[in-house]
């Protein structure tokens, strides 16, 4: 509709949004080389000022990192470089490698580096979960619901009164860190399951959520990735999962691209194994998708979806998404005029409560095969994609330091809070009745 995006169109123009990945450059700036040499590498593109444009940017396969004031960050493979110039588009590769991506000193291999010791790599995130639900036992339960591509433990915790039975109460999730590289995540994650714990019995409005509430939070989908990026001491800016392609050399599939809804659609991925937008071989061929999206399934009972509400969690940009992203239309097939309202309504109220820049998904450009459309479009639930700290960057907006850590993680507080007030009648949030 013309009057959202009039309405959106100078906001647009100042939002640092974030897709993807920065192989080649972080490679080359910690000095190593892996046996997948990357093939993409970060470059800015000028003259794509308007939707139009992002989308016939990102139609290429290119991953834009960030869009400002009509300059793009993307993360390219040379043949998506030619592409873009074909298309007119002026296309420098950008030469200053950010220099938290090879910070000093390099930490211990498979950890952060020293000055980022406060981020939890997977197994310290393992440990500081198991201390958590060993301090509250009648609040916590966990459930390994499979394993990533190199086997690692992929787990739903979950939060509720009675957190061993299953309750007839509304269940909201929140999942976290498809993207290796958005680290920050991880701590959301376990911010929420300590706030959510260390609140109960003290904090009425959390107690009450907590007791009728049945509450998911998946702390890492993608735990191969982010050992991977991590995994020499320095950052390497890894997006995909570790999972082989076969017939190529490039490893990985952008488990954000691998959704089992309109999944390669929209020209909004990449059929090309060595994109940082790869949707990979077939919709859930990535494990770590099939496990949730399977977990997911789980929740129907009856023939009723438990999942009311749900929280994607990425960085960076700053911003509150929702469905579809992989139309530009506002309403349609999936998506009527009411459930548009909710979504644009609850997406502005959220936005409010953090600060971050509320638009539908598809107003950045288009993608498809994501989590979110999928859990609308699929599954019915009112999900939505938070991009968080910083709002804008370059590659090293990946790598906030630690010190950001609580203020930015609290700073979601309230959404969080909110969305789990709503998941008994999201309606409401427009003054409809359930
Ligand atoms: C994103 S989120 C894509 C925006 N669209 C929808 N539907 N949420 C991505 O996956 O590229 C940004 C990121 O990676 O953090
Ligand atoms: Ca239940
Ligand atoms: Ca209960
Ligand atoms: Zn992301």
């Amino acid at each position: 509709m013309p009057h959202r995006l009039s309405q959106r169109a100078g906001r647009t123009a100042v939002i640092g949004f974030v897709l993807i990945a920065l192989l080649a450059l972080a490679g080359t700036a910690s000095g190593t080389t892996t046996p997948d040499a990357p093939t993409t590498a970060e470059y800015v593109v000028s003259g794509a000022d308007t939707l139009a444009a992002r989308n016939a940017v990102a139609a290429q396969g290119a991953v834009i990192n960030a869009a400002e004031h009509g300059v793009l960050d993307v993360t390219a493979t040379p043949r998506e470089v030619d592409r873009l110039r074909a298309l007119g588009y002026r296309v420098e590769r950008r030469v200053t490698a950010a220099a938290r991506v090879a910070p000093e000193p390099a930490g211990r291999p498979g950890d952060f580096p020293p000055q980022d010791s406060g981020y939890h790599n997977y197994p310290e995130m393992t440990a500081a979960i198991d201390r958590i639900m060993a301090e509250h036992p009648s609040l916590v339960s966990q459930r390994v619901i499979g394993q990533s591509y190199e086997g690692r433990d992929i787990v739903a915790l979950k939060v509720s009164d009675h957190p061993g039975a299953d309750e007839d109460e509304p269940e909201v999730l929140f999942t976290h860190q498809q993207h290796a590289r958005e680290h920050l995540t991880v701590e959301m994650a376990l911010y929420t399951l300590r706030m959510l714990t260390g609140s109960y019995g003290d904090d009425q409005r959390v107690t009450n959520l907590v007791d009728d509430r049945e509450i998911w939070i998946v702390p890492t989908l993608n735990p191969d990735g982010s050992q991977y990026d991590i995994a020499t001491g320095s950052y390497r800016a890894w997006r995909k999962n570790r999972q082989p392609n076969a017939g190529s050399r490039a490893v990985g599939t952008d488990l954000n691209r691998n959704w089992a809804y309109r999944w390669g659609c929209c020209h909004g991925s990449s059929g090309a194994p060595g994109s940082d937008a790869y949707r990979g071989s077939a919709p859930e061929s990535a494990p770590e998708v099939a496990r949730v999206a399977d977990f997911v399934r789980s929740r129907v009972v009856d023939g009723q979806q438990q999942i009311t509400m749900a929280i994607d969690f990425h960085t960076y940009s700053e911003l509150v998404l929702w469905p579809f992203g992989h139309t530009s239309k506002d309403t349609g097939p999936g998506m009527t005029a009411e459930n548009a309202a909710v979504f644009q309504t609850l997406g502005k109220q959220l936005a409010r409560t953090n600060g971050y820049t509320p638009m539908q998904a598809s107003d950045l450009y288009v993608t498809d095969g994501t989590i979110d459309d999928w859990l609308w479009g699929d599954q019915g639930v009112y999900a939505f994609t938070f991009e968080m700290f910083p709002g804008a960057g370059g590659l090293s907006g990946f790598y906030p330091g630690d010190e950001v850590i609580d203020r930015e993680t609290s700073r979601n507080r309230e959404a969080v809070l909110r969305v789990l007030s709503y998941a008994d009648c999201p309606q409401r949030v427009i003054g409809e009745g359930c």
